[in-house]
């Protein structure tokens, strides 16, 4: 019998903003072993209305809310910014965390992260590469591993946001955006990349003077696959993303194959989601449940982790490299802490 396994997961949740909010109302309401006992937003109302709703308690700050008796485990949802400082103060806090991605949007903090936990000889950090639990994306994995289309030799990705999101820079469009690729990709493929180029050609009207939207982001993985991303943040037209993948016998796509295709007025046509919440969201759940279960012990995190979160992190900064070089750059990884293996 197992002792000392809580009824419920007190979550304390860090950013009550569109995904925070999101994966509050999912553990409260929809995954199975969790509670909200806390929330913080530097938006004191938003967090409050939030709180009223699911019953939880309103914490003044990140830091009361990670040292708070009431939380046994912390969801950092807050802008990317902040995660670094959020992930670290729940090391020290020891209490194990879910970190929506990125990790970091530089190397170095996502690096410091990293060294906090492998000193503290134990992973507790989660990170929130959600795309690993997507139905369509497990599917894709599997015709991979199954081997009926041969060798992957070439991986086309389209990402497409409709807006955007929180008025994205080039940069950033890599490192929060195009960042989900630069990990599902490795996860596919299994294996990790060797060199990226990013090209950039004719922008739409909604991109800022000075940056770049649509990217071309073009990467060769250690065994020589090609991976090719359209990271365009200003689409208008709604969310939208694709994977095609080309072997040596033939080839597997995804697209949003879950969506209904309608046929009415003489058009057939499918809807087009405005935002990623409304492609993801089974995702995000199975996700959550997926965390909740590991931290009751009934069963292991097969989600990634902050090795992953810096792994991205390194391929972001080189990516950005390329963006303002204009030349392909090699990808160096430290040596990967035996806590990863
Ligand atoms: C957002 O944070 C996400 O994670 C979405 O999946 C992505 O499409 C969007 O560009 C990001 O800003």
């Amino acid at each position: 019998m197992r002792h000392n396994v809580p009824v419920a997961i007190r979550v304390g949740v860090i950013g009550t903003g569109n995904i925070g909010t999101s994966h509050a109302r999912d553990l409260a309401f929809a995954v199975s072993g969790s509670v909200v006992s806390v929330v913080f937003d530097a938006d004191a109302d938003r967090a409050a209305a939030l709180a009223e709703d699911l019953g939880a308690l309103v914490a003044s700050s990140a830091e009361e809310l990670i040292g708070s008796p009431d939380v046994d485990a912390v969801l950092i949802a807050s802008p990317d910014a902040f995660h670094r400082e959020h992930a670290l103060a729940c090391l020290a806090a020891g209490k194990a965390t879910l970190c929506e991605k990125p990790l970091a949007s530089e190397v170095v903090d996502a690096r410091s992260v990293l060294d906090a936990e492998v000193a503290l000889g134990r992973r507790l950090i989660s990170m929130g590469f959600m795309r690993r639990f997507d139905p369509g994306y497990l599917r894709l994995k599997a015709e991979l591993t199954g081997g009926a289309i041969g060798e992957p030799l070439i991986v086309h990705n389209v990402h497409r946001n409709a807006f955007a999101p929180y008025g994205l820079t080039s940069a950033g469009t890599l490192t929060n955006s195009a960042v989900h690729e630069l990990d599902i990709n490795r996860w596919l493929l299994d294996e990790e990349y060797e060199s990226v180029l990013v090209l950039t050609g004719r922008s739409g009207p909604h991109t800022p003077e000075g940056e770049h939207d649509p990217l071309l982001v073009i990467l060769r993985t250690v065994s020589g696959v090609l991976v090719e991303i359209e990271a365009f943040v200003n689409a208008s037209y709604g969310y939208e993303v694709i994977c095609d993948v080309s072997g040596s016998l033939g080839s597997a796509h995804m697209g949003d194959g879950s969506f209904i295709t309608r046929s009415a007025d003489g058009v057939r046509g499918q809807e087009v989601p405005e935002l990623w919440l409304g492609r993801f969201q089974d995702a995000y759940r199975r996700q959550l449940q997926a965390w909740v279960d590991s931290l009751r012990g009934r069963s292991e995190w097969q989600g990634s982790t902050t090795w992953d979160g810096l792994v991205a992190a390194v391929t972001a900064a080189a990516a950005i490299d390329a963006l303002r070089t204009g030349s392909q750059v090699p990808i160096t990884l430290p040596v990967r802490p035996t806590l990863y293996s």
